[in-house]
């Protein structure tokens, strides 16, 4: 018998509303049901204890500096990154709803420092594959819930928008960006083309590293 497969970790971003949500759950459907152990999660994961002072910055509750949300959030990552590491070993393919990019472009959104804002993120598991769900914010608006939390605001999506359109310049290798405005069925095959070709790919490789 060969040595056990690690899970792929998969990740979904772009601005509040893309449809990040429902494609991440569609896509851990699909492949549970072709038998390939699979798990979900999301960040901000608003369980832990700062999860919840993230969630109380969000819902406007609470006011924070902006560098101090900035490393709380990224902190939220690295208080899980033993428990994905140990998933992902153990065969277990994690769709994630947002990671580290998201971190760096509400944050640069904002006008912080861009090499600033990635600095807290190196070292954490760096993604096979990152669905960037490429949106226009005036659309996002006439979605259902925009607006109730702090960013959700089209002027604002809009600068995340160019932010994350600069983050995917960089990381081309390994981004896939895909057309938000399309419908979700779509949307759901072409992210189901482009993970079925990528998981019997990079499960055979050793984990890597943000840098
Ligand atoms: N967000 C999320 C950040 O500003 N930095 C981060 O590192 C992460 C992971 O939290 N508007 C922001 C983006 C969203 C908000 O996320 C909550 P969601 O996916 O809407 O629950
Ligand atoms: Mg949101």
């Amino acid at each position: 018998m060969g040595p056990i497969k690690r899970g792929a970790l998969i990740v979904f971003e772009g601005c509040d509303r893309s449809g990040k949500s429902t494609q991440s759950r569609r896509l851990a459907e699909l492949l549970k049901s072709r038998g390939i152990p699979t798990e979900s999660l999301n960040f901000p994961d608003r369980s832990t204890d700062i999860g919840q002072v993230i969630n109380s910055y969000l819902t406007n509750s609470k006011d924070l500096q902006d560098e101090v949300i900035h490393l709380l959030f990224s902190v939220n990552r690295w208080e899980l990154m033993g428990k994905l590491r140990q998933k992902l070993l153990a065969g277990t393919t994690l769709i994630v709803d947002r990671y580290s990019y998201s971190g760096v472009a509400y944050s640069v959104a904002k006008g912080m420092d861009f090499d600033w804002c990635y600095a807290p993120e190196r070292g954490l598991i760096k993604p096979d594959a990152v669905f960037y769900l490429r949106a226009v914010p005036d659309r996002l608006a006439e979605r259902s819930e925009f607006g109730e939390e702090r960013y959700e605001k089209v002027e604002f999506q809009s600068r995340v928008s160019a932010v994350y359109d600069r983050i995917f310049s960089n990381e081309s290798t390994y981004w896939h960006q895909l057309d938000a405005s399309v419908t979700a069925d779509e949307l759901h095959f072409l992210i189901a083309e482009i993970a079925e070709k990528l998981l019997p790919k990079v499960t055979t490789q050793p984990l890597d590293k943000l840098s």
